[in-house]
């Protein structure tokens, strides 16, 4: 059995977060991963609350076990959304996309869990000091606003600069990562991109497969000049993006094109001109499973990675 201290910390039987990724994240799915052990995560993304409302409503309906809800701090509904977690005592909240120390005291003070996502040490380093339980350590590897760092360099950094528990993201999407993660000193993983391809997911089917049709070198990143850069499926949106880029075309007008897309790419199956988020281990996702199978295939498959390398180092 793994365990680890994220388990009793977050009251799970598997210490596998799923991301809390905006429009893909969905009461169904995030039940789902609950339900099979992990911890479900609503994406809060741009939703304004009375949506998340709706959702965290629907994850109740199919889980008694706990949830968290993501924050994304560049939302214009972001408060509301904290609001929210107040009054419909949400366990655990994870942020994302900048730095929440300003809401940690209080979340702290009506018991809820708070784990940032960071892609840094010193940001690492700040969650800790504002009383953070615990990181997500995600890496460049991920999909959606990321930061520099590969989560093999930055994973171990961070175990070493903070004492509160460490999960990894980016990058990981079987047994290998898992063990993998915790071998860096992790305590558990997030994932996204896997979980984007489960029966339970609610997100549009082109969305799935332009995920499925994927190799190792189909993922990369746009809007670096933006200050949000945004690691996506290669596809006419994101040459078009980069193009304007390289032609210096102003901030605003490169956000313009980016508004939307990503509700289209979802919701209506634009993987053409919508943006496709998704993570670089997208060329190993080469099957619709349900959760649960997903999730006992990671465990089963670590158990198999350990045996095998404990073998290496008896030779
Ligand atoms: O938040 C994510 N992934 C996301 S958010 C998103 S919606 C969006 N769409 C377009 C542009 C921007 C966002 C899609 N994917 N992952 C967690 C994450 N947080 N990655 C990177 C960060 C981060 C970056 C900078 C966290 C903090 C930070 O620094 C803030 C500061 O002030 O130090």
């Amino acid at each position: 059995m793994i365990k680890t201290k994220i388990c009793s910390l977050l009251n799970i039987k598997y210490p596998i977060l799923q991301g809390g990724m905006a429009w893909i994240a969905t009461g169904e799915l995030a039940a789902a991963v609950s339900n099979a052990g992990g911890l479900g995560i609503i994406g809060s993304g741009n939703a304004p609350a009375e949506i998340i409302r709706e959702e965290i409503s629907k994850i109740r309906n199919y889980t008694d076990k706990p949830f968290a809800i993501n924050v994304m701090l560049l939302s214009p509904f972001a408060e509301e959304i904290i609001q929210l977690i107040y009054e419909e005592k949400i366990p655990v909240v994870t942020f994302g996309a900048g730095n929440p120390s300003k809401y940690i005291k209080k979340l702290k003070e009506e018991s809820i869990k708070v784990i940032p996502i960071v892609p840094s040490v010193a940001l690492a380093k700040r969650m800790e000091m504002a009383g953070a339980d615990g990181v997500i350590v995600e890496g460049t590897e991920a999909g959606g606003h990321i930061g520099e760092t590969t989560t093999m360099a930055l994973v171990p950094q961070v175990v070493d600069a903070v004492k509160i528990p460490v999960i990894a993201a980016g990058g990981i999407a079987d047994g290998r990562g898992f063990v993998s993660a915790l071998a860096l000193g992790a305590q558990g993983v997030q994932m996204g991109t896997v979980f984007v391809c489960s029966k339970e997911c609610t997100v549009h089917n082109n969305y799935k497969n332009a995920i499925l049709k994927a190799g190792d070198r189909s993922t990369s990143i746009s809007g670096k000049s933006t200050g949000h850069p945004v690691r996506m499926i290669k596809n006419k949106l994101y040459r078009e993006f980069i193009n304007l880029e390289k032609n210096g075309v102003s901030v605003n007008e490169l956000e313009k094109l980016g508004e939307g897309s990503l509700r289209k790419a979802c919701m209506e199956g634009d993987v053409v001109t919508g943006t496709v988020m998704a993570g670089q281990i997208s060329g190993m996702v080469k099957e619709i499973k349900t959760v649960k199978d997903i999730i006992d295939g990671i465990i089963e498959e670590s158990y198999e990675v350990i045996k095998k390398i404990s073998k290496i180092v008896e030779e």
